[in-house]
C-alpha cells in the first residue's frame, strides 16, 4: 500500500551516471541546479518506514537485476504536509502529482475492473460449481507506471501505481436509466479510492474507504499477474513456479483470497490445486508487534463489500482450523490464538500465516519476538515458515547521493567506487582509524554538511543553528513508543541543571526534532506541542545562548531526511526495548556518521554487535527485561523519588513553559492508572542521562570522536538494502541475481 520515494530525478540521474552531466546541462542553461532539483515535490506515498523500506528495495531490487515489480495506489494526495501553527500540527493535503506526474506513464490499454458489493449466488452447470456475482459497482484501475532505474545497469523495473476511475460504460447505463445521482455517486466513489493515503502509521483505521483501497489494489495487481502469466504460458498451472508475491505487512492480505478466487471462479481450478498454487505464491512480512497494529476487519463490513472475497475467507478459515485441532489436539487456547475469524473480526495477521509459505520479520529481535510470542502458536505448528531478514536501506541514496563529501573520502580511501555496489567494501575504511588526516578530513566533512544545513534551516524559518554545537537529531514518525518524550524530558531535565551551574555545560547543544503524528493521535500532538513550547521557552533565555538550543522542523519527509541526516552528529534511537521491529533510520544515520544514542531496540541490537559498546551510546531496560518489570508491577512514581532532578523535570513539564500551556494530560499518562508509564520513560531516564553525558564527555576529543564515526560508517555496510534485498531472493524468493 505504500512507496515513499522522495524525489527521483536526482536518484535517476545517479544510477544512470548522469548526475554530473544534468547538473553542468541545468547550470549552462541558466539555472541553479540546486533549485531545479528543489523544484521537484516528494513522491510521498507512504507514511513512515515502512513504505521507505520498500523504496529502497525496489531500487536495490533492480540494480541487482532481479526481474520483479512494485504496485501501489497512485494517491492524490500523499502524507500531509505538515505546518506548525503557535506550536501545534497542522495538516495540508499534498497534491503531489502538479508536477511529480512527470515520472508517470499511464497505461489505459492495461486498465482492470475491480468490483465492490453486490450478491453473490453459486449453481451448477455440467458438473461444475460456478458462482453468479451480480448488483456489484465497477471501478476501473488505470496503471500509471514509474520505471525504476537501477544502479550501473541496463536492467530496469515497474513500479505500477493503481488509479481509481469510473468506467464509463456502466455510468452511462445508469445515466440512460434515469438514475442520475447514482450514476454521479458511483463515478465520486470510485474516484475517491485513490484520494488519500491513510497517515496513521501503527494505527488501524477500520474504515470502509480503507478496506476499498486494499482490495481495490490487490485486485487489479493480482488481475494483471495472472493476465500476464496466462499470455505467457497459456496456463495457470505453473503460476507459483514463476511468481513470488511478498505482501508488506498485513496491508495488501486480500490478495490471497483474490487469487484464490481468479483461480477458481474464472480459471475453473479445483480447490486443492489453486489452495496449493496459493500457498506457494506469497510470502509476508511483518512490520509491527504493537497489538493496536495488527489489522482486523469488522465482518459485516468485509461481507457487505467483498461478498465472494468474505465466502473464501470463510471456507480458508474453516479449513485451517480443523487443521490446527490436528496440531493443537485440545489445545483451545492455541488454536483460539491462531483463528482467522474471531469476536466478528477478521484477523489479517493470521490469514497470512495460514497460506504463506514464509513469514518474516525484520530485524533479529523482532524475529525473536515473533517467534517467542506473537506467532508463538503458530512458530510451534510451523517453525520452518519464520524467516528473519534485517532491514536495510539503499546506501546508494542514503550516502552517495546525500553525502558527495563523504562520497569522495570513501572513493579516495578504497580506491574506487566499488562500494556502490558492493557495500561492503565499506570495511576497508577500518585501515585508517588511526590516520589522523583522514579522520580530520571526516570532521571537516561533518562540519561542512552541519553549515549546509544551518543554511537551510535559516532560509526555512529565520532560526540560526549553532555550528559550533553538538547536533543530536531525532527525526522519525512521532510515537509515544519511540520517546521523542523522553528525550524532551531530558532536554527539561538539562535545562534545569544549566540553570544550576551555568559552567558546568562544556559542550554547547543543539537538539533537532523533526516528526509527523498521525491527525487523530492526540498524545502524540501534544508531545509536539511540548517540544515547541520547550523550544521557545529555551531560545528566549538569554543563559541558554550559545549553550542549549532545541527546534523542531516541521514536516518531515524524504527529502528533509535528506539534509538532516548528513548534518547530524548523534542519532536518538530511543524506543521503548521490544517495540520497534527495526528501525532503518538508525541504519542511515550510521552510514553517514553519527554515533547512536540508544536502546537494544530493532535493528539497534545489530548495529551494536557491529561497532561494540565503545562506538555507540547504549542504554536502558533490555526487551525481557522491560516485560519482566511490567509484569512485576512497575510504579513510576518510586522512580521519581530516586532519581534527582527528575521530579523537576516532570512538574515542570506539567506546569507549562511560559506560554500558558500546561501539558497535565501528558504527566497523567506517565504518573497515573493501570497503565502509568507504558513506554517506561521514567525507568530508563536515569540511564538515558547517563548515556548523555558518556557522550558529551567523549566529544571535546575529536579525533576520537572521530574515530568513532569513521568506525561507524566502516561497518554500516551490512545494512545496505542490497544485502537485504540478496536474502530474500536466496531465501525467499528462490530467483538469480547479479554476481
Ligand atoms: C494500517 C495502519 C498501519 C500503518 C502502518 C499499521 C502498521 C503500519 C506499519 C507496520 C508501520 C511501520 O511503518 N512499521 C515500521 O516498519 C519499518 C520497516 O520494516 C521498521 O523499520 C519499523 O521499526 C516499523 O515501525
Amino acid at each position: 500500500m505504500e512507496f515513499l520515494l522522495g524525489r527521483s530525478l536526482l536518484k535517476n540521474a545517479f544510477n544512470l551516471g548522469l548526475a554530473e552531466a544534468l547538473r553542468g546541462a541545468a547550470e549552462e542553461l541558466g539555472f541553479s541546479a540546486a533549485d531545479l532539483m528543489e523544484a521537484e515535490p516528494d513522491a510521498g506515498l507512504g507514511s513512515g518506514g515502512l513504505g521507505r523500506l520498500a523504496a529502497c528495495y525496489l531500487e536495490s531490487m533492480t540494480t541487482l537485476e532481479i526481474p520483479a515489480a512494485g504496485y501501489s495506489i497512485c494517491y492524490e494526495l500523499g502524507i500531509f504536509r505538515q505546518k506548525i501553527v503557535n506550536g501545534q500540527q497542522l495538516e495540508l493535503a499534498d497534491p503531489w502529482l502538479e508536477a511529480g506526474e512527470a515520472w508517470l506513464v499511464a497505461r489505459p490499454d492495461e486498465a482492470v475492473q475491480v468490483r465492490f458489493g453486490g450478491t453473490v449466488t453459486g449453481y451448477w452447470e455440467n458438473g461444475r460449481h460456478n458462482i453468479r456475482h451480480e448488483g456489484y459497482v465497477s471501478v476501473l484501475a488505470v496503471p500509471r507506471d514509474m520505471m525504476v532505474a537501477g544502479f550501473a545497469t541496463g536492467h530496469t523495473n515497474l513500479l505500477r501505481l493503481w488509479e481509481a476511475r469510473s468506467p464509463h460504460p456502466s455510468d452511462l447505463s445508469l445515466y440512460a436509466a434515469g438514475q442520475y445521482l447514482r450514476a454521479v455517486e458511483h463515478q465520486v466513489m470510485a474516484e475517491t479510492i485513490s484520494k488519500v493515503l491513510y497517515p496513521a502509521d501503527s494505527h488501524p483505521e477500520g474504515k470502509a474507504l480503507r478496506l476499498r483501497q486494499q482490495y481495490f489494489l490487490v485486485s487489479a495487481t493480482v488481475q494483471h499477474i495472472v493476465r500476464t502469466h496466462k499470455a505467457r504460458y497459456g496456463t495457470v498451472h505453473n503460476f507459483q513456479e514463476a511468481h513470488v508475491i511478498q505482501i508488506n505487512d498485513t496491508h495488501p492480505a486480500l490478495a490471497i483470497p483474490e487469487l484464490l478466487r481468479i483461480l477458481l471462479d474464472e480459471e475453473g481450478l479445483g480447490w486443492d490445486e489453486a489452495w496449493n498454487i496459493v500457498t506457494h505464491t506469497f510470502a509476508y512480512t511483518n512490520h509491527t508487534v504493537l497489538p493496536e497494529a495488527l489489522e482486523c476487519w469488522p465482518q459485516p463490513l468485509m461481507e457487505r463489500l467483498l461478498p465472494r472475497i468474505w465466502q473464501l475467507i470463510r471456507e480458508i478459515s474453516g479449513r485451517y482450523q480443523a487443521g490446527l485441532e490436528r496440531c493443537f489436539p485440545g489445545g483451545g487456547h492455541k488454536v483460539r490464538e491462531l483463528a482467522i475469524l474471531w469476536g466478528g473480526q477478521v484477523r489479517m495477521a493470521n490469514l497470512c500465516i495460514c497460506a504463506c509459505f514464509a513469514v518474516n520479520g525484520v530485524s533479529a529481535l523482532h524475529t525473536d519476538i515473533l517467534r517467542r510470542e506473537v506467532f508463538h502458536a503458530a512458530f510451534l505448528c510451523t517453525p520452518e515458515k519464520f524467516k528473519c531478514v534485517t532491514n536495510g536501506v539503499d546506501h546508494r541514496r542514503w550516502l552517495a547521493q546525500i553525502n558527495p563529501g563523504l562520497d569522495a573520502l570513501v572513493r579516495d580511501c578504497t580506491g574506487t567506487g566499488d562500494y556502490l555496489l558492493r557495500p561492503q567494501a565499506l570495511e576497508a575504511l577500518e585501515r585508517y582509524q588511526n590516520d589522523a588526516g583522514v579522520l580530520s578530513r571526516l570532521g571537516d566533512i561533518k562540519a561542512g554538511n552541519k553549515l549546509a544545513l544551518r543554511d537551510y534551516v535559516l532560509r526555512e524559518t529565520g532560526i540560526a543553528l549553532n555550528p559550533e554545537a553538538v547536533f543530536d537529531v531525532q527525526a522519525k514518525r512521532l510515537h509515544e513508543y519511540k520517546r521523542q518524550l523522553l528525550n524532551a524530558l531530558h532536554i527539561t531535565w538539562l535545562y534545569h541543571r544549566l540553570h544550576d551551574e551555568p559552567n558546568g555545560f562544556s559542550v554547547p547543544r543543539v537538539f533537532l526534532f523533526a516528526a509527523k503524528a498521525a491527525p487523530g493521535y492526540t498524545a502524540a500532538k501534544e508531545i509536539i506541542r511540548l517540544i515547541c513550547s520547550l523550544a521557545a521557552q529555551i531560545s528566549r533565555d538569554p543563559l541558554c545562548r550559545g549553550r542549549l538550543q532545541v527546534v523542531f522542523l516541521e514536516n518531515y519527509r524524504v527529502s528533509l531526511a535528506e539534509r538532516l541526516i548528513p548534518a547530524a552528529e548523534l542519532s536518538e534511537q530511543i524506543s521503548t526495548a521490544g517495540k520497534e521491529a527495526s528501525g532503518t533510520g538508525n541504519m542511515k544515520f550510521m552510514m553517514n556518521g553519527a554515533l547512536t544514542i540508544g536502546t537494544l531496540d530493532g535493528s539497534n541490537v545489530e548495529l551494536h554487535s557491529r561497532v561494540g559498546g565503545e562506538n555507540m551510546f547504549l542504554f536502558g531496560l533490555h526487551a525481557d527485561e522491560s516485560k519482566r518489570l511490567r509484569q512485576q508491577g512497575y510504579r513510576p512514581r518510586d522512580v521519581c523519588g530516586r532519581v534527582p532532578g527528575l521530579r523537576e523535570a516532570l512538574d515542570h513539564i506539567s506546569s507549562g513553559f511560559g506560554d500558558g500551556v500546561r501539558y497535565d494530560a501528558l504527566l497523567s499518562r506517565l504518573l497515573d492508572g493501570p497503565d502509568a508509564d507504558e513506554y517506561l520513560l521514567l525507568a530508563d531516564f536515569d540511564s538515558y542521562r547517563a548515556a548523555h553525558a558518556r557522550a558529551m564527555d567523549a566529544y571535546p576529543d575529536k579525533e576520537r570522536w572521530n574515530r568513532m564515526a569513521l568506525l561507524n560508517i566502516a561497518r554500516s555496510g551490512v545494512f545496505a538494502a542490497d544485502r537485504s534485498v540478496r536474502e530474500y531472493a536466496r531465501e525467499i524468493w528462490g530467483v538469480p541475481m547479479r554476481e
